[in-house]
């Protein structure tokens, strides 16, 4: 093995490790909805939503037992309101090991107030409003 290829190998390990080593439990509450029979949360490892790029967790629960259940048609859009033009936020959904539980990969361009609006199953719809800070 060259060392240049030995090189992009270690980087290679080290995203991947750093992307097992991301402790989910300990994400904290920001916030939460009703939605039919369904409780959504988001959470974010401070319990605040930063600027710029980083992730949430979205966890679906079924009311009453606050199981997580996996939810079909899942679609995101976040959107600032702002004088002349709206400007959106960049969010990427993915599923992890658990059923119910999302990974949403974020890009938030400015601080202030952006209405998420999320969709699922067969027109479920909840709208959330995020404070960026
Ligand atoms: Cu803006």
């Amino acid at each position: 093995m060259r060392p240049q290829m030995m090189f992009v190998g270690l980087i290679v390990l080290a995203l991947l490790f750093a992307s097992c080593s991301k402790d989910y439990s300990k994400y904290i509450k920001v916030q939460e909805q009703r939605v039919g029979d369904y409780s959504i949360t988001i959470l974010s490892s401070s319990g605040e939503i930063n600027k710029g790029t980083g992730d949430l967790l979205l966890e679906f629960r079924k009311i009453p037992t606050a199981e997580l259940v996996n939810v079909s048609n899942l679609n995101l859009s976040a959107v600032m309101q702002m004088a002349g033009n709206p400007m959106s936020g960049e969010l990427l959904a993915s599923e992890t090991g658990t059923p119910g539980r999302f990974v949403i990969k974020y890009n938030f361009g400015m601080t202030g107030t952006y209405n998420l609006k999320i969709t699922f199953e067969n027109g479920l719809q909840a709208q959330f409003v995020l404070f960026i800070n």
